[in-house]
Order: structure tokens, then C-alpha cells, then sequence
């Protein structure tokens, strides 16, 4: 049975459990989720969907799981790809995941939205100004981490660097110059090189193209 995902393209949490569905050569297809027409905000959305109202959802068969972190955990588990290859391992893989969760995506997402999506009048330049501020310690620790390595945890990709990368290919202004973090923009180059990578726009429905 093709799995499925609720995703759409602007969202890096939904690109962090796509790119793991898609590199991991499991079957699976995208289900749009119309974010920018407010579907996650719907009663029904979150009724027949996901009750905490977030995309991304993904649907095998009986089993449903939202959050990117237990969707890449899923697919570690269905298909043996990106986990650790030592209990420490594995915990530092968590680790990392919670940490991007919390310290980098979720600022990563929020600026980006109010530099790019928010309607203009609505744009605080004190909030994206602190928000900004915040991302720069992550990405400090994320260059840090990745100085002479090729990948967050261990020697090969493991979810840290799918959900670590969720935001960090999307060409919407947020306070991320990639050349400015030079062990980053070699780790990225990494996941592009991969066979099978795909940026978040061509590998999910929806882009501000569509809207424009
Ligand atoms: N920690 C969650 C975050 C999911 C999340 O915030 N998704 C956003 C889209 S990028 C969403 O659906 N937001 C709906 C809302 O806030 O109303 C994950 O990694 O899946």
C-alpha cells in the first residue's frame, strides 16, 4: 500500500518527513494540505486528519502519525534507513531532532512566514528582529557540530540532518546567507549530492509560485 503524506511545499516540517520518505525508496505519494486557505484551522482537519491541526500527517494502511520526528522514525523503522548504528548513536539522532524542533526549525518556520507569507501591514520588524537573533545561536551551534564532519551524527545521512536541513533550501529570505556558514553550506551540499534529493518545491505541492 503507497503511503501517504498530508504536506505542501512552503512547509520544512513537511520536507523533513518527504525527503526522508523519498530518499528511503519507500513508495509513498503527497496529499495537499491548503495551508495558505487555513485547512489545518478547519474543525474537519483536525477531526479526520490530525487533532493537534499541523501538517505534516502521514497515513500508511491503520497507522497515522503526525510530527515530523515520529514520521522519520516510522521510516526508519519500515525501511532500516537514516538511524544510528549504535544505541549512542541513536540518542545523539534524538537529540538532535529535538533540538532542531525546538531551537532551529520552528524559528526557522516562524521568520520565515513573517518575513515572506504575513501580510505586509502585520510584519513587526522588533519580532523577526529577536527571532533573527535566536537563529544566529542556532546556526552557530549547528556550524560548530558540523566543523570537520560531513554529517551531524556519525558517517553517513541519519535523521539529524533530514530534520536539521527542513528550511535551510528555500530561496524566501529569513536571515540564513548560506555562505556565511561555511561547515553548513559544505553539510548541505552533502544532502543535494545524494541520489534522489530533491528540493522542497519539487518534491511537494503548493509554492508561492501559486499563489504570486
Ligand atoms: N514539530 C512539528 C511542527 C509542525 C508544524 O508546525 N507544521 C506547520 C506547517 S510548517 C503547521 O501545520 N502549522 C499549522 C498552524 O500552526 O496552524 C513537526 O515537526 O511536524
Amino acid at each position: 500500500m503507497t503511503i501517504k503524506l498530508h504536506c505542501f511545499g512552503e512547509s520544512g516540517n513537511a520536507y523533513k518527513a518527504a525527503l526522508a520518505l523519498e530518499l528511503s525508496g519507500l513508495e509513498w505519494e503527497p496529499v495537499k494540505v491548503d495551508f495558505f486557505a487555513g485547512e489545518t484551522r478547519t474543525p474537519e482537519y483536525r477531526e479526520t486528519v490530525n487533532e493537534m491541526g499541523e501538517a505534516p500527517v502521514l497515513v500508511d494502511g491503520d497507522f497515522r502519525t503526525s510530527q515530523s520526528g515520529a514520521i522519520q522514525a516510522y521510516v526508519t523503522e519500515k525501511s532500516g534507513k537514516f538511524g544510528g548504528k549504535t544505541r549512542d548513536e541513536n540518542y545523539e539522532i534524538l537529540r538532535w531532532v529535538l533540538w532542531d524542533n525546538h531551537k532551529l526549525s520552528s524559528q526557522a518556520g516562524m521568520t520565515r512566514f513573517l518575513m515572506n507569507f504575513l501580510p505586509e501591514q502585520h510584519r513587526n520588524a522588533d519580532v523577526i528582529a529577536f527571532n533573527q537573533g535566536r537563529l544566529k545561536a542556532a546556526f552557530q551551534t549547528l556550524e560548530t557540530q558540523l566543523a570537520g564532519r560531513d554529517w551531524i551524527v556519525g558517517d553517513s545521512m541519519t535523521n539529524a540532518d533530514l530534520s536539521c536541513c527542513g528550511y535551510l533550501y528555500y530561496p524566501e529570505p529569513f536571515g540564513f546567507d548560506r555562505a556565511a556558514w561555511p561547515n553548513i553550506d559544505r553539510w548541505l551540499s552533502n544532502i543535494e549530492n545524494t541520489p534522489g534529493w530533491k528540493h522542497p518545491y519539487d518534491l511537494m505541492p503548493g509554492s508561492p509560485a501559486d499563489r504570486a
